[in-house]
């Protein structure tokens, strides 16, 4: 058997990726340092895959910015906005086409999958032409067989491209790019032969769209595409790769078809591929690539069960290789780099680097016999044996609260119109009253404090007086503007989820374990490692603070259950529910300590509830089940006189509309702008009976909205949602941006709430 992996981390140990791209956009960094730069971190995965054991070694899968726009150069689906830019520069253009210049917007950017990666949107029309080119693709295979290894091109599969895509902004009525498979793949046939050409002994064509639930027609395109591609005489051996979960009705489809091998997924979820493989019959004469180390957790895998299931597989193809389940672009390079983790807990940590080596002892206990890795597995299963045994992973305390949580804890004790009585007559709000929310500029000054507190050059004292210093500013300024419900602004936080994950027991946080968001953004998202605990309050401190400094109401703002989770890496050991829960009860203590300090409004942010929907429709009721539950158990335990909100931005809100009557909020504010107000329109159909703020002030963008457009928007959320339950703010936080620009956007969305209010009848 040999190992191998799909993808490896792109940006370096210390993010060399990113700042040679944002050395090349601001000028300082030439176009050839940039490919240098890029060159030798190739240079160095592919070495430090090879000694690890590594035998076949993936190419292609590095970009300078996304492999989905990689593959749309490749086919030559330039839309015309870019064609003189890329025609002019082939590097500017691709930029071009991932930024956007002065006068073409970019391609839109959504997430792949369900993963936190964000992929650049192929465009696509009927007059759509494909052409090959295979420059990318040939060059790094070429780069990887002179160093001497084995390599393996990767590639987006035809398929799988094609459902990204989106019709052309240009292009009308119902055009389904799927009908351009013929010609796409002529030029797919194209590149197999270029890569022959350049030595490849395999191809693999990754189709992950395949794992969720597909019509028919999808699976007949399939059929076809696999059975066109293999009947090509000029290519290489044709691997086709599927990961996130089970590949369902797809399978019997693709091991029928002509190809070469299959990798399938066998962790979590996708663990189902096991049983629907012996289903089939197995794959008598191909190769299957399983992946049994999860590419998605920070885990080290459990090496017998996993040697168990090779050995179970070996009954079903001709040749079984082992890899991670998908490509490790989704974890941290380096476990070893976390030289702060407690030498414990290091011992349960797998990212990409120990992963790979996970992959070479099983493929070398495969072929050698379970006896050549005993000492592995032995090491292994007292780590195991240790974490499962931990006091870290198991608090008595926390496990004997979560097992005593009701289904009453999770609901306000009053239905909403009551509490809505008495929130109106607590808070003496007017009609259409203005908030924000949550964040105001992060400006340079509060990232030096930061860095200055981390560094030592301040204390806490003096880190604290710099904090105090914009709550003041941030206060005062929505009081001269006339904004209704006031925030604090969040200057003390780096991000939305790592401060809470930063004070609460069972979180860890690393300091190198970037992973790659878009483009030359990346995160560091904290490991959700043990029992979830909160040792102190995390907000109350501020919030008190500000609303000492004002008469009107001061929003408490926390950062919801279910987002908690899903920005954070994730426990395997225990149902993401029990997970979920851990959090919310931490959460609850810090809504009602808020509430005991004085909040009257308290707003629990969950951005995330629609993203982390499971990729098959079987598992959506069970995952809104326990994540509705989680943000009632998180704000159910206060007065019927607090009032609740809410926020939701960039997600589809259409197929959650149940949801977000679930969560019981008395108030949410989601992103509109954009969309005209449409989400009002779809909760207002929908029969929504509480209170909405839909954005009308789109802060995705520098624009000033002015006074009129605000009022347009206002007024056409009027239409959908009375006066009486409707909210004026814009439609996210305002931490992007700039104080120039918020300042006059506020100050027009203020004119526009007392315009139309001044038209309401009784005001
Ligand atoms: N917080 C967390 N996860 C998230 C988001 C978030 N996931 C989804 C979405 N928001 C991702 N969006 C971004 C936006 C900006 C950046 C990263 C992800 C970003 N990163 C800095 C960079 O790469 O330069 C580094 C930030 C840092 O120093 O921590 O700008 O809001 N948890
Ligand atoms: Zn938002």
């Amino acid at each position: 058997a040999r190992a191998t992996v799909y993808g490896y981390p792109r940006q370096g140990p210390d993010r060399e990726l990113k700042k040679a791209v944002e050395g090349y956009w601001k000028g300082s960094v030439g176009a050839e340092a940039l490919r240098d730069t890029a060159a030798q971190l190739r240079r160095a995965n592919w070495q430090q895959l090879a000694d690890t054991g590594i035998h076949e070694v993936p190419t292609g899968d590095f970009s300078y910015y996304d492999h989905v726009l990689d593959t749309s150069v490749m086919v030559g689906a330039i839309p015309p906005r870019h064609r003189g830019a890329v025609e002019a520069d082939t590097l500017e253009g691709y930029f071009a086409m991932a930024r956007g210049t002065q006068d073409a917007a970019p391609l839109e950017m959504t997430k792949w999958f369900d993963t936190n990666y964000h992929y650049l949107v192929p465009e696509l029309g009927p007059d759509t032409a494909f052409t090959a080119d295979s420059a990318k693709q040939v060059t790094e295979l070429k780069e990887a067989l002179a160093l001497g290894h084995t390599a393996r091109p990767v590639l987006v599969g035809p398929v799988t491209y094609l459902l990204l895509a989106k019709p052309a902004p240009a292009v009308l009525g119902d055009f389904e790019p799927l009908t351009l498979l013929d010609r796409l793949l002529g030029v797919y046939a194209e590149v197999l032969a270029d890569l022959r050409a350049a030595g490849a002994q395999w191809v693999q064509l990754d189709e992950p769209a395949l794992v969720q639930d597909q019509p028919r027609a999808v699976l007949n395109a399939a059929a076809r595409a696999y059975r066109e591609l293999g009947s090509l005489t000029d290519r290489p051996q044709l691997l086709v790769a599927s990961y996130f979960d089970r590949m369902g009705d797809a399978l019997p489809v693709l091991a029928k078809a002509p190809i070469d091998g299959l990798a399938l997924d066998f962790t979590g979820r996708a663990a189902a591929n096991l049983g629907d493989l012996a289903a089939v019959g197995g794959l008598p004469g191909k190769r299957l690539v399983a992946g049994v180390v999860d590419g998605r957790n920070v885990w080290i895998n459990d090496l017998g069960k996993s040697t168990a299931t090779l050995a179970t597989l070996l009954g079903f193809a001709d040749r079984v290789d082992v890899a991670a389940s998908c490509s490790l672009l989704h974890v941290p390079l380096d476990a070893a780099a976390e030289r702060d983790v407690d030498t414990q807990v290091a011992r349960w940590l797998a990212f990409a680097r120990q992963k790979t080596a996970e992959v070479v002892t099983l493929a070398r206990g495969l072929t050698e016999g379970a006896g050549s890795i005993a000492a592995q597995l032995a090491a292994n299963r007292a780590d195991l044996q240790s974490r499962a045994t931990s006091a870290l992973t198991h608090d008595p305390a926390v496990r004997a609260r979560c097992a005593a949580v009701t289904e009453a804890d999770a609901q306000r004790s009053l239905p909403y119109t009551e509490r809505a009585a008495a929130q109106h007559s607590r808070l003496g709000l007017p009609l259409l009253p203005t908030t924000t929310i949550g964040s105001f500029p992060q400006t340079t000054e509060l990232r030096t404090a930061r860095a200055d507190l981390r560094s030592g050059r301040i204390d806490t004292e003096g880190y604290e007086k710099r904090i105090e210093a914009e709550i003041r500013e941030v206060i005062s300024f929505q009081e001269k503007t006339g904004i209704d419900v006031l925030v604090h602004g969040e200057p003390e936080r780096n991000d939305m989820v790592q401060y809470f994950a930063e004070q609460l027991i069972g979180y860890l946080a690393t300091r190198h374990g970037w992973v790659q968001s878009y483009g030359t953004r990346y995160v560091r998202p904290p490991i959700l490692a043990g029992d979830i605990s909160r040792p102190d309050p995390m907000t109350v401190r501020w919030t008190r603070y500000a609303q000492s400094l004002t008469g009107r109401p001061v929003k408490g703002m926390l950062t919801g259950p279910v987002t908690m989770l899903a920005w954070s890496f994730v426990r395997d050991d225990q149902p993401l529910a029990d997970t979920a829960r851990q959090v919310a009860l931490a959460l609850r203590d810090e809504v009602n300590d808020l509430e005991a300090a004085g909040s009257s409004v308290i707003q629990v942010d969950e951005p995330a509830l629609r993203e982390t929907l499971p990729l098959r429709k079987a598992g959506h009721e069970a995952y809104l089940a326990w994540a509705t539950q989680a943000f009632r158990l998180t704000t159910g335990g206060v007065r019927p006189d607090t009032q609740i909100h809410t926020h939701m931005c960039y997600a589809e809100f259409g197929d959650i509309l149940q949801a977000i009557d679930d969560l019981d909020a008395d108030v949410i504010s989601l992103e509109a702008a954009r969309s005209h107000m449409q989400v009002a329109d779809e909760l207002a159909t929908a029969g929504y009976p509480r209170e909405v703020g839909p954005g009308v002030y789109d802060i995705h963008s520098p624009r000033v909205p002015s006074a009129e457009e605000a009022t347009t928007l206002l007024r056409k959320g009027l239409d959908a949602i009375p006066a009486e339950r409707l909210w004026v703010n814009p439609d996210c936080g305002l931490k992007t941006r700039g104080w120039p620009e918020v300042r006059t956007s506020l100050e027009h969305l203020v004119a526009a709430a007392r315009e139309v209010r001044a038209g309401l009848p009784g005001e």
